[in-house]
């Protein structure tokens, strides 16, 4: 018996490789994670995007509470089973007016898991729409294999290495738009992208990597947090969970994934601990 998705959502989401919308808390919940975040924002005095990135959790206890959302877990138990790992977390908040966007890309040519079962859960902070910037998915892209991308690096790019696939058809894409509180699934085989926001207030959405506890990091040992169930199999390494706003031993950790992630550039890892 599903705990949160119907026989008709779980079914689409296999067919399709997404699944929307799906609520996780109320509007007024999701303002509380928004203050909390900006909050942190305005203290670190960055933008996230540069700094709340694949370990994003690690910065603050309430992303990891947000993490463990039961409603959440029930919904991506539903499609990988009772035992989870959050293997990552990273914000993408575009301003209001803002050019930036998300080139067409899968996330599963860069995450280095088999096998390919790990789930997004996209959590809205603000609305997601059509007018700032929603997420969108290119239905059944998740059925076929992990494809090539082009490394643009391009300056508007949210994407750490501007990784972007070649000719999609933008017709076929799908918007999945959320209200605040509420989130979408999608497969880390989907194509998926964003425009950039037209609107005045920002739009805000966390999203956490899910995989079950038999998935294996193709790239050697890694962090992972066990967020329900039990892990009978070992295959990750405990993470350093942040006890307090902005730990510096989970930062540490926090900065160094995310450096190795971006391409190795262990100086942004410094500079963000040295910026705490
Ligand atoms: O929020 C966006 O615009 C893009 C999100 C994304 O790429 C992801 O959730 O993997």
């Amino acid at each position: 018996m599903a705990k949160h998705l119907t026989a008709e959502q779980i079914d689409h989401f296999r067919q399709q490789g997404y699944a929307y919308p799906f609520r996780a808390m109320s509007a007024e919940d999701a303002l509380k994670y928004r203050k909390i975040v900006e909050a942190y924002e305005a203290a670190s005095g960055e933008d996230v995007n540069k700094t709340l990135k694949i370990k994003g959790h690690l910065a603050l206890p309430a992303i990891v509470e947000l993490a463990r959302n039961p409603r959440i877990l029930d919904a991506v138990e539903d499609l990988i089973g009772p035992d989870i790992m959050l293997f990552g977390a990273s914000i993408f908040a575009k301003n209001g007016k803002d050019p930036r966007y998300v080139s067409w890309h899968q996330d599963s040519t860069y995450f280095g898991l088999t096998p390919h079962e790990e789930v997004t859960v996209w959590v809205a902070l603000t609305p997601a729409n059509s007018v700032n910037g929603v997420l969108r998915v290119l239905p059944g892209s998740h059925a076929g294999p992990d494809l090539k991308h082009v490394e643009t690096y391009a300056k508007d790019n949210m994407l750490a290495k501007g990784q972007s696939l070649v000719g999609i058809d933008e017709n076929l894409a799908v918007e999945m738009p959320l209200e605040p509180g509420q989130f979408s699934i999608h497969h880390e085989r989907t194509a998926h992208s964003s425009l950039p926001n037209r609107s005045d207030d920002r739009r805000i959405g966390f999203a956490f990597f899910y995989v079950p506890t038999h998935a294996q990091s193709t790239t050697g040992r890694r962090r992972a947090t066990l967020v329900r169930g039990i892990d009978e199999f070992g295959y990750w390494d405990p993470e350093t969970l942040p006890a307090c706003e902005r730990d510096p031993a989970s930062m540490n950790e926090l900065a160094q994934t995310w450096g190795q992630y971006k391409d190795g550039e262990v100086k942004q890892a410094v500079d963000m601990v040295h910026a705490q």
